[in-house]
């Protein structure tokens, strides 16, 4: 009998999802990597290949259309998954409520909430139907505590937080793990993203050692290869230099 597990993961072409790509390809986990940026999943496809099967879905999470329709093209031999990474998302902007601009707020709700809720409902079903299954969702210590500007992109990963209560309970029934696992701040594109570019965006990590996203990877990998009596169900993540969203210890 093939044990072998298939994960998707979205958000693949980068930061935490691309390093947790490279980890499960690690122990031989067949792998669905997910992201808009297709040369980069074309060049990472072709390096874990001589560890793994990999299959490339190239979508935005935000399309409807395009999840159902990139999930249902499967080939036959990833056609089963067996672990579901909700990863893809990101801030945009950093501004106070009185000042945030409606384009970022969309993007946050659009891609980091509705964004989960699209792929998880193409892939649900067919955990229900064999009765197992395992979901990760990317939380954030966002998604925990509000902070100073953080208003919009603390209430979508506090929405992530609530869907995965949310799963867990009504997934129950159905054996199927579900899990959150919330970083705080973690070197990535992620602040490139949030500052478009911008070159505050540089300063982000200075002065004291963030989580890595290979950090992540392990944790994620370690609540995936627990047995199957245990759910690891919800993570909150620090560096050591991190003590809640606001208090960080720099270096001079
Ligand atoms: P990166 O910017 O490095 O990676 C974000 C990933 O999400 C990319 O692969 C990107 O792929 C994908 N993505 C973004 N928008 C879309 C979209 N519309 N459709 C499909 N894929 C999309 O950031 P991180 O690795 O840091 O972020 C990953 C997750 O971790 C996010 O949910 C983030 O909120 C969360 N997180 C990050 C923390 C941090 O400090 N970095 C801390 C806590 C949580 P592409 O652009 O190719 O589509
Ligand atoms: C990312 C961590 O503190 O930048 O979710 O919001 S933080």
């Amino acid at each position: 009998m093939n044990n072998k597990k298939t994960a998707l993961i979205t958000g693949a072409t980068s930061g935490i999802g691309r390093a947790t790509a490279y980890k499960l390809a690690q122990h031989n986990i067949r792998l669905i990597i997910c992201g808009r940026r297709k040369e980069r999943l074309l060049t990472i496809k072709e390096a874990l290949e001589k560890q793994t099967e990999v299959h490339i879905l190239n979508f935005d999470v935000r399309d409807k259309k395009a999840v159902f329709s990139a999930i249902e093209s499967l080939p036959e031999s990833f056609k089963q998954i067996d672990i579901l990474i909700n990863n893809a998302g990101n801030a945009h902007g950093l501004d106070p409520i009185n000042k945030g601009d409606i384009e970022d707020w969309d993007a946050m709700m659009d891609i980091n909430v509705k964004g989960l809720l699209y792929v998880s409902k193409a892939v649900i079903p067919q955990m229900t139907e064999r009765k197992s299954g395992h979901i990760i969702n990317i939380g954030s210590s966002a998604g925990k505590e509000v902070y100073p500007k953080g208003n919009v992109y603390c209430a979508s990963k506090h929405a992530v937080v609530a869907l995965t209560e949310g799963m867990r309970i009504d997934l129950n029934p159905y054996g199927i793990k579900v899990a959150a696992i919330n970083p705080g701040l973690v070197e990535t594109e992620f602040s490139q993203v949030r500052f478009k570019g911008e070159t505050i965006a540089d300063n982000v990590y200075k002065g004291y050692k963030a989580l890595q996203p290979e950090d992540v990877a392990d944790v994620i990998y370690f609540a995936i290869s627990r047995p199957p009596h245990v759910n690891i169900a919800d993570v909150l993540m620090f560096c050591t230099a991190q003590a809640s969203s606001t208090i960080v210890k720099k270096e001079k």
